[in-house]
């Protein structure tokens, strides 16, 4: 019989990549999808056309993490092996704009997924995206599983919510549930407005003469990227080990938004000059045009400064480590923006 696994957030950069993942592991994956008025499905629609993919073995079902009566009743009727809870709003800044709903979705909607396994099958194990924004102001370098929380943002603080809660019914009502404590991953799949991908399309539209200039936050922010590509291998890799605990992934290694700026240029080879200091620092091209300026706009109320993680335990554990590097990611993220500009003319 083939393993069957539910992904709620399925749409997204990760359940993406999760999906692709597990079906060539030979599952059956099952996706929540949200109803929406444009199609959301453009990350996961080319599973369809993949030949290594048995057509019947890739299903998607509308649903939503705030709705507990949808949320049983597709536990209740594929009763999976697996649960994935992917599902977030996962933008830190605008959960400063909407902080009940974030709270809702990332949170309670976590509480209302583990409560429906309780009561329908408590042998489903059960993934949560926890997140090091839960380190938040950070206690100590570098970040383990050990390290106390001090969120700084709604986001983070659902995002404690939920590690607790999940932390929670696995003592109580001893079902198989682990959080992964993920830092930064990105990907060619990963969302307009996180700076990464903010970054590499308008750096590719500027070298294109698409775009003029990129307007951005707070340069000096550090943050550990990681591939997402390596990070749902863990997510899986939690749920196959023998028992249930709680994992941080990570590279080990950060940088600045600046710095990252620089390695984007770099392999586009523009040549970048910055000038200025604070909210007035620009950079300029060789022809001292200014291509990238920050503004207020992208600051938030509080900040996490400075990320970057330690995962001994999941590289002696799970026997997990990450393949890929910034540099391998940067060049993966390119040439998918070029190609799409490419057929954009
Ligand atoms: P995305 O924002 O790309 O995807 C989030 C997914 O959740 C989308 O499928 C989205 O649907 C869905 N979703 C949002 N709200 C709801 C809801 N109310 N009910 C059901 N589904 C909903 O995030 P990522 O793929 O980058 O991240 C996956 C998870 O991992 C998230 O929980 C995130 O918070 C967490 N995480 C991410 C990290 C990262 O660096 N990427 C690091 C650590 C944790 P739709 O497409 O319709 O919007
Ligand atoms: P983050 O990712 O908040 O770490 O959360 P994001 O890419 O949004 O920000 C990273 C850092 O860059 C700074 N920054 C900007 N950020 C955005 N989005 N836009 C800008 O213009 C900009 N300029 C500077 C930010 O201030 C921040 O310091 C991501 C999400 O995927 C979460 O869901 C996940 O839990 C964490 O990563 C780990």
């Amino acid at each position: 019989m083939k393993k069957k696994a539910l992904i709620f957030g399925v749409t997204g950069q990760d359940g993406a990549y999760l999906s692709k993942f597990l079906l060539q592991k030979g599952y059956v994956v099952h996706g929540v999808k949200r109803r929406s008025s444009t199609i959301n499905t453009y990350r996961i629609d080319d599973i369809y056309s993949d030949p290594l993919i048995k057509k019947n073995n890739f299903f998607l079902h509308y649903g939503d993490v705030t709705d507990s009566i949808s949320v049983f009743n597709i536990i209740n009727k594929l009763k999976p092996n697996e649960i994935y809870n992917l599902a977030a709003q996962s933008h830190v800044a605008v959960s400063f704009e909407i902080p009940e709903y974030t709270t809702n979705t990332d949170a309670i909607g976590t509480l209302r997924v583990l409560e429906a396994i309780v009561k329908i099958d408590k042998k489903i194990k059960f993934y949560q995206a926890g997140s090091s924004e839960m380190f938040g102001r950070v206690i100590e370098t570098p970040q383990t599983e050990k390290t106390p929380f001090y969120p700084r943002s709604p986001y983070g603080v659902a995002k404690l919510y939920s590690h607790w809660i999940t932390v929670n019914y696995r003592e109580a009502y001893n079902i198989f549930a682990c959080n992964g404590i993920l830092f930064n991953h990105e990907s060619p799949l990963r969302g307009e407005t996180f700076i990464t991908k903010k970054v590499v399309k308008a750096l590719c539209k500027i070298k294109l003469n698409r775009q003029k200039k990129l307007y951005v936050g707070n340069l000096y922010a550090r943050r550990d990227w990681g591939h997402a590509k390596d990070y749902v291998k863990a997510m899986w890799k939690m749920l196959q080990y023998d028992k249930p605990e709680d994992f941080v992934i990570c590279t080990g290694k950060q940088h600045t938004i600046k710095q990252f700026i620089n390695m984007v240029a770099k392999q586009l080879k523009i040549q970048i000059k910055w000038r200025g200091k604070g909210i007035k620092e620009k950079a300029y091209d060789k022809k001292n045009n200014c291509i990238i300026e920050c503004h207020k706009r992208y600051l938030r109320p509080t900040e996490v400064d400075t990320l970057k993680g330690d995962c001994s335990k999941a590289k002696k554990e799970l026997k997990w480590k990450p393949d890929y590097d910034i540099n391998y990611l940067i060049k993966d993220m390119i040439s998918y923006e070029l190609n799409i500009l490419k057929d954009d003319k």
